[in-house]
């Protein structure tokens, strides 16, 4: 498929009929969260949709974020998005290597210039150049460099997105996100360590279907995949509701399936779709494993006090939390969550533990004698 190819002449030349096209119309739609009335403004617009070329770098990072995308059987949703993009440079998908691999990065730069897309993972080190390299290239230069021609940036995971934990204390690479050095370009984040697959390619889906990106929330991230917490759609909710706990992994609450809140669960703080996306082509997700959330898709994530320390706010700021979540009109959790969005990128440091209590008389859909 050339460049000059829309993608339905793509489709059509490997045999994909107009059902098929419409169903493929019809995934791209449910995968952006957007209503089956807007299949047709879909089909229309990718009937006529060029297929773009993807830039894809890697930086300090595990590997976990192109590992989340490709775990998944063929063929899948995301095989075809793939097969509607050109994905012009990835270390870890790509066959070449050495020189032909950097040729194949600057070839894609210079027919696309303006127009091709910049998938980074992974943190940029500030510490010293030589922390990490490409081709003798550092990240930082390998990232301005590949960022002046991009018409948008896509920053996956955590490590791109807030530093994630090359970036936790005490950061000895000096590592920072793309958008700390990157200020002039339109720069999607999306957050996770790794995030959600079908997040990712739906991000892709939306640049390939409206030549744009998705709106997004103050942290850069897709409104539509990042809009609720994992606490307001976690099924375990109602047990929430009734103050039903678990207090250990092995207890009689725990068995019953109660809330993972006194486990440390950070789904009040958590902005992300696994609840409703879920993991594994929709099977699953660590709460219905029987885990806590570990908000990882949050900035510092691997610094908030701890994996199994029940949710913690900064002490000084527990009647502000109060006041801040009456005057929204916020339910329990939602107090929490605004005193986070609020003060997100320093809730690591100086926390105290929130009780149940402190979370039941923060709500005010809850009556005195609830809270008694
Ligand atoms: Fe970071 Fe991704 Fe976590 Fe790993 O590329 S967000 S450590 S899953 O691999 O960057």
């Amino acid at each position: 498929m050339s460049h000059d190819e829309t993608l339905k002449e793509s489709l059509t030349r490997n045999g994909v009929s107009r059902r098929g096209f419409l169903k493929f119309c019809a995934t791209a739609a449910s995968i952006m969260a957007l209503p089956p009335s807007m299949v047709p403004a879909i089909a229309a617009a990718l009937e006529s949709a060029r297929r773009p070329s993807v830039i894809w770098l890697s930086f300090q990072e595990c590997t976990g974020c192109a590992e989340s995308l490709t775990r998944s059987h063929s063929p899948t949703v995301e095989g075809l998005i793939f097969d509607a993009i050109s994905l012009d440079y990835q270390h870890t998908l790509q066959a070449a290597a050495g020189d032909a691999a950097e040729e194949a990065r600057e070839e894609a730069m210079k027919e696309n210039w303006g127009k091709y897309i910049l998938v980074v993972d992974g943190s940029i080190p500030l510490g010293n150049p030589g922390y990490s390299t490409i081709a003798g290239i550092s990240n930082l230069d390998m990232l301005k460099e590949t960022a002046k021609g991009a018409a948008a940036i896509v920053a996956v995971g955590t490590c791109a997105t807030f530093g994630g934990i090359p970036k936790a204390n005490p950061n000895p690479t000096g590592a920072v996100s793309v958008s700390d050095i990157i200020k002039d370009k339109p720069i999607v984040n999306v957050s996770g360590c790794p995030p959600i697959p079908v997040v990712i390619t739906g991000v892709l889906a939306h640049f390939l279907t409206f030549g744009t990106i998705p709106e997004l929330d103050e942290l850069g991230r897709p409104k539509v995949f990042y809009g609720n917490n994992i606490h307001d759609r976690c099924y375990r909710r109602p047990f929430y509701e009734r103050g039903e706990f678990a207090e250990t992994f092995d207890d009689e609450g725990a068995k019953k399936g109660w809330c993972l809140f006194k486990l440390g669960c950070k789904g009040p703080i958590t902005y992300n779709a696994c609840a409703t996306a879920k993991w594994n082509e929709g099977t699953s997700f660590p709460i219905e494993s029987g885990h806590g959330c570990l908000g990882c898709s949050e900035p510092n994530f691997w610094d908030m006090g701890g994996f199994y320390k029940a949710l913690s706010q900064p002490a000084v700021d527990v009647s502000q939390t109060a006041a801040y979540a009456l005057g929204a009109g916020a339910v329990a959790g939602l107090g929490i969550a605004a005193l986070n969005r609020k003060k997100k990128a320093d809730v690591a440091t100086d926390h105290q533990t929130v009780t149940i209590h402190d979370l039941r008389r923060n709500d005010p859909s809850k009556t005195e004698a609830e809270d008694s």
